[in-house]
């Protein structure tokens, strides 16, 4: 049986889901004359009014470029953005602020430790990933040991969707250099013993890259307690804004790294000698980010601290469990992914229908769902499946949503006979 997650999510205060809903407005819209019921939560999750609130005021009141204005905005600018990385620093419990790199997105951090960080690599060193990770852990790699010469191994999962522990620690070899894997799946949900699989990496001499991306916005994340090497999220599925995201790092690895990309604010000086890097963060942080992006993601961390990372814990356990117990007993239903310990992803396929055709359908209802390999070809192919039909929750879900969810998939059913 899947059982929801996380000794945190047992002892946690209650979370009043239907004042929180007031708090987002898009959430509020019909869709094909249906009230909204978003289960696409693990592509992107919705923004609450204070994200979209903080974004339009800088915009509105303060826009300026960072970190070169003596003016007054570009101070106000700085100030703003730069609080923000206080922010994150705490959020993880990273141990200083020059841990924390701003990038677009977990993409852009998972490919600035392989290009970066992986320059160390030679040829016959290995890289260790699992068969659950989204591509966006695994292509990076793969470019690299292009580049290299590495090799890249993978640690296999079981039929729930678990790594298989053993085999992970089997694959671990003098070799090894550096190891990338998720935190939690955005196929199958599984939630990876991180710290145990770090303590392994670390003892055969590997460093290791967590992949946050899913993790961040269901899990209290603590960068120290995993003692990982690279920690990396996005902002867009922690209710924050798209095109902003993080990269920790620990800062002897950071000192170590080249820069990755060249231009503004990443140098202390240039000439047509030869140039050379700013102070850490900034060394990694070429030309104008994202600065409405970045204001944005402190005011997203505001709000889940807010709400209280255990308490959205225990509420989508809840979600999980319930939608989990209706799924089981739905005709001709598979679930894809029954971890035991797992978020809040349902993963799974009807018997002779394809899940576009499904997703097209719960469409029709207004049930949002993603369909399809979710950048995860390989666990398809583990699975013996083209696509799955995926449901995943947020803070803001309700168990009538879920109904909502079922109720349309019985829709399915009658359609396809
Ligand atoms: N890693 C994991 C585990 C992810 O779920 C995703 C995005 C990424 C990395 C990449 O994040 P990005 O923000 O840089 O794009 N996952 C999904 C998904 O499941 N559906 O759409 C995007």
């Amino acid at each position: 049986m899947v059982t929801a997650v996380n000794s945190v999510a047992q002892q946690a205060p209650v979370l009043d889901v239907m004042r929180r809903r007031q708090d987002f407005p898009i959430l509020h819209r019909e869709v094909h004359q249906h009230p909204l019921v978003y289960l696409d939560n693990a592509a992107t999750s919705q923004k609450p009014w204070s994200v979209i609130e903080a974004e339009r005021h800088y915009y509105a009141h303060y826009n300026a470029n960072i970190h070169r204005g003596i003016h007054h905005l570009s101070q106000e600018a700085t100030d703003a953005y730069e609080a923000v990385r206080d922010k994150v620093r705490d959020f993880i419990h990273a141990s200083s602020r020059e841990e924390i790199v701003f990038t677009r997105g977990t993409t852009e951090a998972i490919n600035l430790v392989a290009s970066s960080y992986g320059q160390c690599l030679q040829a016959g060193d290995e890289i260790l990933i699992t068969e659950m990770e989204h591509h966006s852990n695994i292509v990076p790699w793969q470019l690299l040991c292009q580049r290299s010469g590495a090799v890249l191994r993978v640690a296999p999962i079981d039929d729930a969707g678990q790594l298989i522990i053993e085999q992970f620690a089997g694959l671990l070899g003098p070799r090894t250099r550096l190891v990338g894997l998720t935190h939690m799946s955005n196929a199958l949900g599984s939630i990876n013993p991180v710290k145990a699989l770090v303590e392994l990496a670390h003892r055969s001499g590997a460093v290791v890259l967590v992949d946050g991306a899913q993790a961040v916005a269901h899990l209290p994340v603590d960068v120290a307690d995993l003692d990982c090497d690279f920690y990396v999220f996005s902002g867009h599925k922690l209710y924050g804004p798209t095109g902003i995201g993080v990269l920790y790092a620990k800062l002897a690895r950071l000192e170590a790294m080249p820069p990755y990309q060249g231009g503004g604010d990443m140098i202390k000086s240039v000439s047509f000698a030869g140039s050379t890097w700013n102070d850490l963060p900034y060394k990694f942080e070429a030309g104008t980010p994202n600065i409405a992006g970045g204001i944005g993601l402190g005011a997203a961390i505001d709000y889940v601290r807010n709400v209280g990372m255990s308490a959205i814990a225990a509420h989508e356990a809840d979600l999980l469990a319930y939608a989990s117990a209706q799924a089981k007993a739905f005709p001709g239903l598979s679930q894809i992914g029954t971890a035991r310990d797992k978020g809040a992803i349902l993963s799974f396929t009807l018997a002779g229908i394809h899940p576009h055709d499904v997703g097209t359908i719960l469409d029709a209802q207004g049930v949002a769902v993603r369909t399809g390999h979710h950048c995860a070809m390989p666990v398809m192919e583990r699975y013996g499946v083209p696509a799955t039909v995926r449901a995943s929750f947020a803070l803001y879900n309700t168990r009538p949503e879920v109904d909502a969810l079922f109720h349309g998939l019985a829709k399915v059913r009658e359609i396809f006979g």
